[in-house]
């Protein structure tokens, strides 16, 4: 391990307002989201959307890093570019989602365990000598009737931590995706308050087996209340209430704080991280960036809906997408840059 080219990964995956785009949706997600639109749900379908994403001109004046998908590491362009080789060449960090999925977690109904550790030591490896440079690794946290439980959130930790000490190992800066999700009809407090366990548990994991944090980059939620809630906040009541909460749960060594989207609108997810940079970013000792799959990519994956003729299009509306959230790292993103 080399701490130093570690922590120089982790300080650019942040720099520069820039932000990661999650383009890693397991074969699963992306079929579901490809049917939704009626488009085709094959290798051949998914390699196309993924180079329309990837041969965007100017996404690397936006994005710092992108998160692939195992079939997309052993896939190319159309002119045989390998996908990891292409991503290099634009000058955004390519890194690679690692862990298995969330399965039932035994003896907790209702409740999730990420599963992947088996085997990921000798996969790290091989994902460093192909030249990727990070790693991701979601854990699930569902609100409910009494969930979460302590026991679901602990085991959650202790893989995240297990697997960023094995990406260090490798020489890979981990992502640490702890995600409370948005699914229920809880209030923001509710979620403020699990966010702030889930997010304890896992440093507290993070520390036990020894992870230098200044070589991890955190991906968690906003504090927002329940999709179903009756009450929504207003953007800037969940700004004060997710950096609130991360200002009592996450240490000032970690260099960033990545969120992802969760289901939020496009713009919504916009709103609120600028709003944050608006009202606390000369204050913070972690920089507060993005990590959006759906956010970023949903517009242009509407608009390209499998067809060749449509990519340019598709790919300017999800350059627009990178570029308002450039500008919500900056606290210069508003609604008049939708109207362009
Ligand atoms: C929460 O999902 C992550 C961020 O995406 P959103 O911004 O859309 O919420 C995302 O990186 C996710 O981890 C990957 O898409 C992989 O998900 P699956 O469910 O396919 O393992």
């Amino acid at each position: 391990m080399n701490t130093k080219e570690l922590i120089n990964t982790a300080k650019a995956l942040v720099a520069n307002d820039k932000g990661l785009l999650a383009m890693d949706e397991s074969n699963p997600t992306c079929n579901k989201r490809f049917a939704a639109l009626g488009i085709p749900q094959d290798a051949e379908t998914r390699r196309a959307y993924r180079e329309m994403i990837i041969t965007t001109p100017g996404l690397s004046e936006c994005i710092s890093g992108a998160i692939l998908y195992e079939e997309t590491i052993h896939q190319q362009l159309t002119d045989g570019t390998p996908f990891i080789k292409a991503v290099t060449n634009t000058g955004i960090i390519p890194g690679i989602k690692v862990d298995g999925g969330a399965k039932e977690l035994a003896g907790h109904p209702g409740e999730k365990i990420t599963e992947g550790l088996d085997g990921l030591r000798d996969r790290l490896h091989q994902y460093a000598k192909m030249g990727l440079r990070f790693a991701k690794w979601r854990a699930v946290i569902t609100i409910g009737d009494g969930i979460p439980s302590q026991g679901c959130i602990d085991a959650n930790a202790h893989a995240l931590a297990r697997y960023a000490a094995l990406c260090h190992e490798a020489g890979l800066v981990p992502i640490i995706e702890p995600e409370v999700l948005m699914e229920g009809n809880h209030t923001l407090e509710k979620c403020f308050e699990v966010t702030e366990q889930v997010l304890r548990t896992v440093f507290n994991q993070l520390y036990s087996q020894g992870v230098a944090l200044e070589g991890v980059i955190l991906k968690p939620n906003m504090v927002l209340p329940g999709l179903t809630c009756s009450k929504q906040n207003t953007v800037d009541e969940v700004a004060d209430a997710t950096v609130n909460c991360l200002l009592r749960s996450v240490p000032a060594a970690v260099p960033g704080i990545a969120f992802l989207s969760g289901g939020q609108s496009a713009e919504l997810a916009s709103a609120r991280l600028n709003a944050m940079n608006v009202r606390f970013k000369n204050h913070l000792p972690w920089a507060l960036a993005f990590s959006y799959a759906r956010a970023i990519q949903q517009p242009a994956m509407e608009i390209w809906n499998g067809q060749e003729a449509k990519v340019i299009i598709a790919q300017k509306a999800l350059l627009h997408r990178a570029k308002c959230n450039l500008a919500a790292r900056r606290g210069e993103y508003n609604a008049a840059m939708e109207k362009i």
